[in-house]
């Protein structure tokens, strides 16, 4: 343990050697006046070569913090974000609620309009520095942050940012907002003093009780038709392997329902897919293992007689106002640590017999689950407008296996499977449209040797304000490669009113009004504009030829490039 002290001239500068020696490598930024002593702070340090984090700008705040998530989702880590005043927080907020939904660890900051009229060194002295100002600036996001607090001073600074790291980045994680007001971050601080490393830090992830996790190995010993059903058990890629271990020995089949993030290989033979609903009728006990919503009740819902367990770092999410699954067992522990335990478990009471046959019911299962992807995929190789299934099957026939897919939307998995851990990220579950361009550019920034593809609709990625994403990926050097699959509407609008009123006035129309996206710009040229390749693709036939020139262009020319497919709607 050791105290170290620097000559700082004034709090920011103290507050970014701090965020350097906290781990924290990147700060994901969208400045404005709030910033000036911080951006004096970063020039005095490149000057002196100071670590300090290095600043991503980003021309929009959820440009911002969906980078941020991307990075933190690769990495596992805490990034830092800033934004600016009240207005800058306003626009991060659905960057933030999916950073919140999706447990991404995330140190969301803003600054603060000057507290003072006169007289202090970053007192207001322009004219937005009085309409900004709000009385609860933090009001705005403390629903989606575990804790949010305002800088007073910089004597509290190394508690306050131990805190909020520390808070961020343990189970639940999640996302923490502190503000900056600029007056502090411009007072001097002749000396400034910290551990190193730092004395508060992250608690260890929830271990499993054992009375608990051997109460749902006997449940699960004595299934005749398990069923887990994940969402996001591969958060931590050491869960990955754990999980594809307790499945394969006991014959448990696993489905990814809304996949986030990777957590058990496509090709597994346990692996029956990403919709339970085939499994419900059958299924006498089913663990919800790091999943919100394993299936949805008004369609299909298992039977009443079936026990449910829910596992996970937040089994029972307590954040979300009304979620109501049956749920006869939780058990709040961490995956990567619960599942060993669980199989050492189940191991003391699965009869054999059982295994076995279960074993030949996936084999059959999985044939035949496979045969119909196939058709399906056949079938839709030649239509046009482009079908999802076949472009999802044309990305899987060029993409590496280490390549990393960033998911809003639109990507079909049967047709595009990964196998790594850490290899496919889909929307938060808080389905923030916009989130996925920027986060593929926090993936690719996280993992710049693997390359980055990012599947997107049109819809989302106008939500991901193109402009901007195109300038960032240029900008930072980060060549992504971003597939739009056009169906020129919102599907979603669309499916909902059909779901509602399938015999209703909208559906007889030829055209219902708030789903078409009539005169769509040409998405190629706005990547093309900020110096990437691009081309639309309307035959199904040249899709395959197509990818292959995009990916030259991402990892030969290493620059970005984007396909616009013309895909069937809904
Ligand atoms: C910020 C935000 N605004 C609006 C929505 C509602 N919404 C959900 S899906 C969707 C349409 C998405 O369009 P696209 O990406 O083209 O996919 P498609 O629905 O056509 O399959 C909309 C508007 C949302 N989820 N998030």
């Amino acid at each position: 343990m050791a105290r170290k002290e620097m000559a700082v001239d004034s709090v920011a500068e103290a507050y970014l050697t701090l965020l350097a020696e906290r781990g924290v490598e990147y700060l994901f930024a969208n400045a404005g006046t709030d910033f000036a002593p911080l951006v004096e702070a970063f020039a005095k340090a490149a000057r002196t070569g100071t670590p300090v984090p290095k600043p991503v700008l980003a021309t929009h705040e959820n440009l911002a913090l969906s980078m941020a998530h991307g990075w933190a989702m690769v990495t596992g880590r805490v990034p830092a974000v800033m934004l600016h005043v009240s207005v800058g927080t306003a626009n991060g907020v659905c960057g933030v609620f999916n950073a919140a939904r999706d447990n991404m660890p995330m140190l969301f900051t803003a600054g603060r309009s000057p507290l003072t009229e006169t007289g202090l060194p970053g007192a207001r002295d322009v004219y937005i520095h009085w309409a900004q100002e709000m009385f609860d600036q933090a009001g705005m996001v403390r629903e989606l942050v575990k804790w949010d607090y305002e800088l007073r001073n910089g004597e509290q600074l190394e508690t306050v940012i131990d805190r909020a790291l520390a808070l961020a980045g343990s189970d639940p994680k999640g996302p923490v907002y502190l503000s900056l007001p600029r007056e502090v971050l411009a007072e001097p601080l002749p000396a400034f003093a910290y551990d190193q490393p730092a004395r508060r830090v992250a608690a260890a992830p929830p271990g499993p009780g054992v009375d608990a996790i051997n109460e749902v190995g006997r449940m699960l010993a004595a299934a005749e038709n398990p069923l887990i059903i994940t969402a996001s058990a591969g958060r931590e890629p050491a869960a990955v392997a754990a999980l594809a271990d307790l499945a394969q020995r006991f014959a448990l089949p696993v489905v990814q329902h809304r996949p986030r993030h990777l957590s058990l290989p496509a090709d597994h033979p346990c692996h029956l897919g990403y919709d339970a609903s085939p499994y419900l009728d059958d299924a006498d006990v089913i663990l919800v293992l790091e999943c919100d919503v394993p299936w949805v009740p008004s369609l299909k819902a298992p039977r009443p007689q079936c026990r449910v367990v829910h596992l996970g770092v937040d089994p029972l999410f307590q954040r979300y106002p009304i979620r109501g699954f049956a749920c006869d067992l939780a058990v709040t522990a961490a995956p990567a640590a619960a599942l060993p335990a669980l199989t050492a478990a189940i191991g003391r009471y699965a009869p054999q017999d059982k295994i076995a046959a279960r074993r030949q019911w996936l084999a059959r299962t999985r044939e035949m689950q496979h045969a119909g992807w196939r058709k399906t995929r056949e079938n839709a190789a030649g239509l046009r407008p482009i079908h999802m299934a076949w472009a999802s099957a044309c990305i899987a026939d060029v993409k590496p296996e280490d390549a990393i897919l960033v998911n809003e939307y639109t990507l079909m998995p049967e047709y595009c499977g990964s196998n790594l851990p850490g290899s496919y990220f889909g929307s938060s579950p808080a389905s923030g449209l916009g989130w996925g361009g920027g986060a593929a550019l926090g993936a690719k920034l996280a993992a710049p040797n693997q390359l980055v593809i990012a599947t997107l609709g049109d819809g989302s990625h106008l939500f991901g304000n193109p402009v901007a994403l195109h300038h960032a990926a240029a900008a930072h050097d980060l060549p992504v490669l971003f597939v739009i699959m056009n169906n020129s509407m919102w599907g979603a609008v669309r499916r909902a009113t059909q779901g509602m009123y399938p015999q209703g006035e909208a559906m007889r129309s030829n055209k219902p009004p708030l789903i078409d996206l009539d005169q769509l710009p040409a998405f190629e040229q706005v990547c093309a504009a900020a110096g990437g390749y691009g081309e639309r693709v309307e035959d199904p036939a040249a899709l395959p030829a197509a990818l292959e020139r995009a990916l030259r262009a991402v990892t030969v020319e290493r620059r970005q490039a984007l396909l616009n497919v013309i895909c069937r709607g809904p």
